[in-house]
């Protein structure tokens, strides 16, 4: 027999900033394997650690191919196979039955980005939820506070684009672990180091890049407003500012100077944790130094003050002109140019008046508490919860509830779908057509199916299309193809999509949006921001005025926690759980817990995988000696980390990464294959609170305090 081998262009499916273009291996029908697309000018053939062996992941026998249903107690993981059929009958009359006692809104949907393609991943379902008339699910784990936060003052900015890094000269990465979280971002970056750059990390964190960097400054979390402010007041008061820039294509520069005057160097220096020296050190540079460049990461969010402190900083590049220089100014979400549109992939206007809005954070609260109607039902596909969300002994609680039907659709067998009564298997990327935009750089990338799904496996358009039949939907959107999807969902007369059809993008694999040359942009040196005014607004028109109304970053995001007062200015709040907001808890619960991205898992993804699990190792706490010392405890040692609301275990690391008083985890481990054997007990979202930022409803995984303890044996 002759071997047939082909390839296929792909795309990375996660929830990561540089989403890759892909070559798929196919030989005689079988995903042989996966490598990066060379010719790709961001991602350059070269995927990450999590990704390496991603055709082993497809391949993984212990997949979901079938559907299952519980024969056991929930959360214990006992199913049998039963057929889609079987399945979809059950969940048919379950929801008529909850519909007709209780109404709808007893069922809700538990979703997020496990996939990140336009299809499967970002809005998928919402349509067939706000057609069922469910409690909506509000969904902002990630990135919506930081981007509410620099809207109010520089819009919806495309940002700098990071292929023009290359051309700046002071990079500082503020709350981004780029060498883990978005490495295709650093040859662009050493690029620019080779022509005289310089890279400062702020985080509190001594991370891989910290490492890689030529400056660390380590500041205590949730502190980053009041850098940002000292720096401004250091950059107005010592006349480093562009004036003209400032006069031209800014509002609100004197509110804002007598704002900054309220952070004078000592105060920050005590706010922050950061040395007077060089905090003065830092503005000076990055003042002097341009094109000046910020790289904003998600972790800047997590904390009270997220959403204002992501303003704070973005304010920063128009006071010292760095917009007009090419690889000069702010680098967030680069979405804005990915022209979607919205109300075609979501169906807002299905939504029925006065329908409930549950933010995901608060789903341990909402599964035990809510009344008139109670949750009856959940829906949980591309998110993984009992690992990732806040307060997980809640979420536990509340999915071993006898009376509640909890579905899953699912690649594996993760510690939430063990929790389901019915499992839904998931096709994985190589067995679907999808597009993806990015969050990391201007490129859209096409996802082909390049191998036939195993099993019975389907994907989350096919699990949509299915419900809508069941359910009795006769709308023409539920006949759909794929690839009809895709033309609906694409804004395709939007001027960013200028040059682009979807042949083309089909077949090169991927397609730069259009928003300019790399070696020439500079999108705000002229002001053009998408503001009320058109211009930066260090005092937002639209928090002065009470009129702002949030972008539809995700979709089911629906502003309700922006309600009331917004400071018109870029502010600093002290974190929920520190010593100025809340001296009992800080007496009881001296340490603040950080808990970023590990290395070697995508969330909680690939921490089933041997490779990658025995690479990233078991869950690890990190400490500063003077804190291991007080406790009595030495490396290596076994140890709880605990709060009013939960613990978990891991292995102490004791090192000065961390200043006192902060300690790191990094989250993702599963609970079943922790330290390869579930012998650690909980995981670090055990200890996270279900409290949200101030802007944007922002997780606050940064803002948590707890105590630590030795135990002799895990
Ligand atoms: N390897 C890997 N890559 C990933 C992911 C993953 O799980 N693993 N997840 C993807 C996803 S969903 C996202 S959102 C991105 C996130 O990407 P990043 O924003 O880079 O996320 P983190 O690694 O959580 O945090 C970055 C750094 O911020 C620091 N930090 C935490 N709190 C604060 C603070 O209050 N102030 C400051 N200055 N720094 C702080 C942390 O110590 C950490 O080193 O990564 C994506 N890429
Ligand atoms: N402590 C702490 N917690 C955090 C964070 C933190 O920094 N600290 N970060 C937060 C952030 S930024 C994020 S983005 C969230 C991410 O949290 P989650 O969205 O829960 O992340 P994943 O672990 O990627 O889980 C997604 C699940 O989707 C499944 N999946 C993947 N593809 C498909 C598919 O095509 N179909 C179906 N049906 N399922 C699929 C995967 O198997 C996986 O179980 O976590 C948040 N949690
Ligand atoms: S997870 Fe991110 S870096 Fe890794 S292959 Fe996917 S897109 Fe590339
Ligand atoms: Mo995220």
């Amino acid at each position: 027999m002759t071997n047939v081998t082909t390839t296929v262009r792909g795309a990375c499916p996660q929830d990561c900033p540089d989403t890759c273009a892909f070559i798929y291996t196919v030989e005689d029908g079988k995903l042989k394997d996966v490598k990066g697309d060379p010719d790709h000018p961001v991602t350059r053939g070269r995927l990450c650690t999590k990704l390496n062996d991603f055709a082993a992941h497809h391949n993984n026998p212990d997949r979901i191919l079938y559907p299952m249903k519980r024969t056991g107690p929930k959360g214990s993981g006992e199913f049998k196979r039963i057929s889609w059929d079987e399945a979809l009958e059950e969940i048919k009359s379950r929801w008529t039955g909850i519909i007709d006692e209780f109404g709808p809104q007893a069922i809700m949907p538990v979703h997020y980005l496990g996939h990140q393609g336009v299809l499967n991943g970002l809005t998928a379902g919402d349509a067939f939820f706000n057609r069922l008339g469910s409690t909506i699910a509000e969904k902002t784990f990630c990135g919506v506070g930081r981007e509410i936060g620099t809207h109010l003052s520089i819009g919806g900015s495309t940002g700098v684009d990071p292929e023009s890094l290359v051309h700046s000269k002071y990079i500082i990465l503020w709350a981004v672990n780029t060498l883990s979280s978005g490495s295709h971002h650093w040859p662009f970056i050493e690029e620019a180091r080779r022509n005289g750059a310089k890279v400062v990390v702020i985080d509190p964190l001594k991370s891989r890049t910290a490492v890689q960097s030529d400056w660390h400054i380590p500041i205590r979390p949730g502190t980053d407003a009041a850098l940002a402010l000292g720096m401004m007041n250091i950059i107005i008061s010592e006349g480093l500012t562009d004036a003209e820039y400032i006069a031209q294509h800014t509002e609100g520069f004197e509110e804002l100077a007598e704002r900054a005057a309220e952070y004078p160097v000592d105060k920050v220096s005590s706010i922050t944790g950061i040395p007077e020296a060089d905090i003065l050190t830092l503005a000076r540079e990055y003042a002097g130094n341009n094109p000046s460049v910020i790289r904003q990461g998600v972790a800047i969010e997590r904390h009270r003050n997220g959403g204002q402190t992501a303003r704070a900083i973005s304010c920063l590049p128009a006071l010292i002109g760095a917009w007009r220089h090419v690889g000069g100014g702010n680098l967030g979400l680069t979405l804005a140019p990915f022209a979607l549109d919205w109300d075609a992939m979501c169906r807002p206007d299905w939504i029925k008046e006065g329908a409930r809005v549950i933010n995901l954070h608060n789903l341990g609260s909402a599964l035990n508490e809510l009344s008139d109607p109670p949750l009856k039902s959940v829906m949980i596909y591309n998110i993984n919860p009992v690992v990732q969300s806040p307060n997980t002994e809640m979420i536990k609680k509340g999915l071993s509830r006898e009376d509640l039907f909890v579905v899953s659709s699912e690649l594996f067998l993760t510690d939430t779908a063990a929790y389901a009564d019915i499992i839904l298997p998931a096709t994985m990327q190589a067995e679907q057509t999808d597009v993806m935009f990015s969050w990391g750089h201007f490129y859209w990338t096409y996802n082909h199916k390049a191998v036939e799904a195993p099993g019975e496996a389907i994907p989350n358009t096919e699990l949509f299309r299915r419900l809508a039949e069941l359910m009795g939907f006769d709308e023409p959107e539920w006949k759909r193809t794929d690839e009809e999807m895709i033309r609906d969902y694409l804004d395709w007369d939007s001027p960013f999509m200028e040059g682009i059809t979807l042949e083309d993008l089909q077949k090169n694999g991927y397609a730069k949006v259009a928003a300019g040359d790399k070696d020439t942009r500079t999108p705000h040196a002229e002001g053009n921001f998408d503001t009320p005014s058109g211009k930066c607004e260090f005092k937002s028109n639209l928090a002065a005025d009470g009129t702002f109304v949030p972008p539809p970053f995700r979709a089911g995001y629906n502003g309700q926690q922006l309600a009331g007062y917004i400071d018109p200015l870029p502010g600093y709040t002290p974190p929920f759980e520190s010593p100025e907001s809340a001296p009992e808890l800080s007496e009881k619960f001296p340490l603040n817990i950080i808990s970023p991205k590990s290395h070697g898992f995508l969330n909680s993804q690939y921490a089933n995988e041997f490779k990658q699990l025995r690479r990233e190792g078991e869950p690890i706490v990190i400490m500063n000696p003077a804190d291991a010392k007080q406790r009595g405890i030495e490396d290596g040692d076994a140890v709880s980390v605990f709060n009013d609301r939960g613990s978990f275990t891991g292995a102490a690391k004791v090192t000065d990464d961390t200043m006192k008083g902060v300690i790191a985890s990094f989250h993702g481990h599963w609970q079943k294959k922790t330290g390869g054997n579930g012998s650690h007990k909980g995981s670090v979202n055990a200890v996270s609170s279900e409290r949200m930022a101030n802007l944007g409803s922002a997780p606050t995984y940064s803002d948590i305090l707890v105590e630590v303890t030795k135990i002799s044996a895990v």
